[in-house]
């Protein structure tokens, strides 16, 4: 992405709390990503939640790093990361990475906003930023992402429920949405004939808590497959050489047995014992 491409969504996201990129992803990363997600839900026997949060006619699988190699290039796409960390910074993780098909007939999502669980006080710095790919067109009929822009400034949280006054981020197949985590926003309901699909993926600061546990949730075989970029992302690096090492070695050194370039925080001066 272009730098001044990147300021201008960057400057969007600050002022209205989200940002479209229009043709972001190859259409045959797309397709790859449409065939494999269908795969899955088979073989998995993927079902709706029946919850009012997750939909009665949605299907979402979840952890996808670690159901198959095709989702470890979507994290780190160069037309998303880059916002990402414009927000949050190059020490941002993964909070989660999952798909979300929105089915003919489901409710409106109600509004909320993606970091209201950590409770911190609002407005705050955002500790959480998140995209939605469009892995088919996003329309108003067919449950286009529902947003009310600039509810990041807010002092406070959507009441779980209530109706509020919200657009449609109607975008074509290919395009991403990005907002910060303290936008009031909920996936619209569905009214029209064709799923509406998207890659919900989802990122945190360093310095706080991922919404699904990388560690622990993905193989240490595959991630030890997975880029040094990948591999941070997952957690695997630490924050400011600090938080979340082992022993003063980050994960990837301590426990896939790699090379990381880790330093610790403390040893920026460290000097060789004089004999
Ligand atoms: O499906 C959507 O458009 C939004 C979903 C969402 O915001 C969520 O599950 O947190
Ligand atoms: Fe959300």
């Amino acid at each position: 992405m272009e730098e001044k491409q990147k300021e201008a969504h960057l400057a969007r996201l600050a002022e209205d709390g989200y940002t479209i990129v229009e043709n972001a992803i190859e259409p045959d990363f797309i397709d790859a990503l449409n065939e494999t997600l269908l795969g899955l839900e088979k073989e998995l026997g993927i079902e709706p939640a029946y919850n009012s949060f997750e939909g009665h006619k949605t299907l979402r699988i979840y952890n996808l790093l670690a159901r198959a190699r095709l989702f470890e290039r979507v994290p780190v796409h160069e037309n998303v990361l880059p916002l990402i960390e414009g927000v949050l910074d190059k020490g941002c993780l993964i909070s989660s990475l999952s798909s979300i098909a929105i089915l003919p007939g489901e409710r409106a999502q109600p509004i909320h906003s993606d970091d209201q669980v950590i409770g911190l006080t609002r407005p705050h710095k955002s500790v959480v930023c998140n995209s939605m790919w469009a892995l088919s067109d996003f329309t108003e009929e067919n449950g286009a992402t529902r947003l009310v822009p600039g509810s990041h400034k807010w002092d406070h949280c959507p009441v779980y429920g209530e109706h509020y006054a919200s657009i449609p981020a109607e975008m074509p197949k290919g395009s991403v949405l990005v907002w910060v985590g303290s936008l009031w926003h909920g996936g619209g309901a569905h009214k029209a004939e064709e799923r509406r699909t998207g890659l919900a993926m989802n990122y945190c600061a360093g310095f706080i808590r991922q919404q699904e546990n990388q560690q622990l949730g993905i193989p240490l075989e595959r991630v030890k497959e997975f880029s040094p970029r990948l591999q941070e992302l997952a957690g695997f690096g630490t924050y400011q050489g600090l938080i979340g090492h082992i022993d003063k070695q980050s994960p990837r050194e301590a426990v896939l047995g790699q090379k990381g370039g880790h330093k610790s925080i403390w040893d920026h001066d460290k000097k060789e014992p004089v004999s």
